[in-house]
């Protein structure tokens, strides 16, 4: 364990950018390739996650924030990898600071929930659902996450079979619909 210093960080609400000095990780379609149903034809930006420094040790809290941009590859909106935490059992706080989007929960059976995510509302992540948060406004969707440190990531569960639902634009609204490929 690590004995830190006590610290304070600055979050734009709006542009979710951090100061000081954050660790920024940009996911762009390339690095994206089979998350969506259909195959994008260019390598736009789709999210950035800016985290605050702190050790990934069961006694410190992680945070970051979130920017998913608004788009779609075909009527899929831009949204994020998701996962499962690599500890299933380590829960996590959203609270959503600007834009509009859906967060999709689910557990390995299928279950599945679906909450709304907008500017003031914190969605509570219980360990063993996986998450991934969906743009489907035309503003970036910025939320802040706070988590377990030793949460870890489980990609490969998701980057395998999906979602049991996809988010698509359905006459210029976000519409759930069952994920033909899970
Ligand atoms: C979040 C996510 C972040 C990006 O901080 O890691 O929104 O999503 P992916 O990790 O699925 O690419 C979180 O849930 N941390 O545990
Ligand atoms: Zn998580």
């Amino acid at each position: 364990p690590h004995l830190l210093e006590p610290f304070s960080v600055h979050i734009d609400f709006e542009s979710g950018l951090l100061s000081p000095d954050p660790v920024v990780l940009v996911r762009r379609l390339s690095s994206l390739a089979g998350y969506f149903l259909q195959n994008a034809d260019t390598d736009s930006e789709v999210y950035s996650v800016h985290e605050i420094r702190v050790p990934a040790e069961r006694d410190h809290l992680l945070s970051s924030t979130t920017i998913v941009l608004p788009g779609k590859v075909g009527d899929e909106y831009y949204m994020t990898k998701g996962h499962f935490h690599a500890n299933r059992d380590r829960s996590e706080i959203y609270l959503t600071l600007s834009g509009e989007g859906l967060l999709v929960m689910a557990l390995e059976n299928g279950t599945t929930v679906t909450k709304e995510m907008r500017p003031g509302v914190v969605n509570y992540v219980p360990g063993h659902w996986a998450h991934r948060s969906v743009n489907t406004g035309s503003e970036p969707l910025v939320f802040y996450a706070v988590y377990i440190g030793d949460a870890g990531y489980d990609y490969a569960t998701i980057a395998e079979r999906g979602f049991p639902v996809v988010v698509v634009d359905r006459d210029g609204g976000p519409s759930v619909v069952p994920n033909p490929r899970y």
